[in-house]
């Protein structure tokens, strides 16, 4: 590792962005408002609200349709120098297809553009947070392949419209949180039981569908634009129960088969899915008595395609798991073929989210794993955060901003990952999907009973902005 002072050692680098992130279904509202049309999650939380804790909806959820200047003034008050927030699909095309493009909905995206660049804060637009045209659904949704195309017509609306001022973009967040909407009846929208095959189907179209808006960018708008395109990818950190070869090689598993599936055909320098998924998948596929491997292949065309199309990785952190060698769930299904046994550690803090606990060190490791295996790519935190059940006096999320943060600079300057940014989940309380409003994630406090929506910063936000503007972490939070 490099040798560093202490000071620097606290000190976010020169051209380190810091900010907050959102995503367009849990904070718009607005649901049915000039011209969108309907998604996946108006569908699920309308048609099957058994499925949300609260039985909640993004109806109006934080009312950010009519409200974002409030949102930019919340960012602006905290000295970010850039928002992450997401576009819904079915605002700008409401049947899904580039065919029908609706300038109600490319207004609404100018008008908060415009006032973030007003406000001297850079937009960091991700294409898709999880709300798919109804329309794209009834065709099959992500494991048709033909989304790969439309999702490249969808993009490259955004370019034009959106490129001349936005010049980050994500085209996916979390896949690996996505795919699983095809694993189980009772998960996120679509909701669909295919586990072990409509998973990976649905992980197929998506990488396709990167690569392809990743290439029509550089053909269609690079030169001219000049902006950067990633993904962001989510993974916790696997911490192996004893140091034994076995336990070692089933975390090992673990990041192939959760962030290597999508990492590796677009990161690395062979491309393809890695070898470890590929060998499993197809080894217990024959063992179950498919004809056919469960992991659809690319050819070796679509791999060189792919491969490369990256100009950072986003990363979404919250959590590490304890991993050890064997093979646990139902036949077929992701997890069994992953081939270990996941769990958490009993004395490692909770939080409102069954799935998450306190772990900052194993975001060090996890930064660490990623540079390793990649070639040290530039990474952009696109969302770490905590949850708790509300409160202004949220002294567990500033303990867990600050422990992160410091991870991360140790990351940043003794081990040189290359992070370049860092925006925080969430700017608000927003609508939790399956959660509803019953876990809070925001750094500012929202009152879902008033209709006015007010915007409460918590002590969490009150620490972040103090690190916003020094660029350091205060003294009162070093060891
Ligand atoms: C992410 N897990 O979701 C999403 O990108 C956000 O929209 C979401 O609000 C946030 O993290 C908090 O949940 C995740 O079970 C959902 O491991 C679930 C998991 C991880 C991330």
């Amino acid at each position: 590792g490099a040798d560093v002072d202490n000071e620097t050692l606290v000190t976010f680098p020169k051209d380190f962005k810091l900010g907050a992130a959102t995503a367009s279904y849990q904070i718009e509202g607005g649901w049915n408002e000039d011209g969108k049309g309907v998604n996946i999650w108006d569908t699920l939380t309308h048609e099957r609200s058994q499925l949300v804790v609260d039985k909640s909806s993004g109806d109006v959820a934080d009312d950010s349709y009519h409200l974002y200047m409030e949102d930019v003034q919340l960012l602006k008050n905290m000295g970010a120098q850039i928002y992450r927030f997401s576009i819904s699909w079915a605002r700008i095309l409401p049947e899904g297809h580039d065919n029908k493009v609706n300038q109600a909905g490319i207004d609404y995206y100018n008008k908060l553009i415009d006032a973030l660049l007003d406000n001297e804060i850079e937009p960091m637009v991700t294409m898709y947070h999880w709300d798919l045209p109804q329309t794209l659904q009834d065709l099959g949704g992500w494991p048709n392949r033909e989304l790969a195309k439309y999702s490249e017509n969808y993009a490259r609306v955004l370019f034009k419209n959106f490129g001349d001022r936005v010049k980050l973009w994500l085209t996916f967040n979390e896949p690996l949180t996505f795919m699983d909407a095809y694993a189980s009846e009772t998960g996120m929208a679509p909701s669909i039981d295919t586990p072990g095959i409509g998973d990976y189907l649905a992980a197929h179209t998506v990488i396709l569908a990167h690569a392809n808006i990743y290439r029509m960018y550089e053909r269609e708008f690079k030169a001219d634009q000049q902006g950067e395109v990633g993904i962001a990818l989510n993974i916790h950190w696997c911490e192996p129960v004893t140091n034994s070869t076995e336990d070692v090689e089933a975390c090992e598993r673990y990041q192939q088969f959760n962030l290597g599936i999508y990492a590796h055909p677009i990161f690395s320098e062979e491309g393809d899915y890695p070898s470890v998924l590929k060998a499993r998948v197809d080894a217990n596929s024959a063992a179950e008595n498919y004809t056919t491997s469960r992991l659809p292949k690319f050819t070796p065309d679509e791999v060189d395609f792919i491969r490369g199309t990256h100009d950072f990785l986003g990363l979404n952190f919250y959590t590490a798991v304890t991993g050890a060698g064997g093979v646990e769930g139902e036949p077929p299904s992701r997890y069994r073929d992953a081939g270990a046994i996941i769990s958490q550690d009993p004395d490692w803090p909770e939080s409102a989210s069954s799935w998450l606990r306190v772990v900052p060190w194993g975001f060090r490791k996890e930064l660490n794993w990623i540079a390793n295996e990649y070639g040290n790519p530039p990474i952009f935190i696109t969302e770490n955060g905590f949850s708790d059940y509300g409160g202004l006096n949220d002294t567990d999320r500033v303990l867990y901003y600050t422990e992160h943060l410091k991870e991360m600079l140790k990351a940043i300057h003794i081990d040189e990952v290359n992070v370049v940014g860092y925006t925080a989940w969430s700017l608000v309380d927003n609508f939790e999907w399956l959660r509803g409003y019953t876990e809070r994630f925001g750094i500012h406090e929202v009152n879902f009973n008033d209709p006015s929506r007010p915007r409460v910063p918590k002590e969490s936000a009150k620490v972040l902005t103090e690190i916003f503007k020094t660029r350091r972490i205060p003294e009162r939070f070093l060891d």
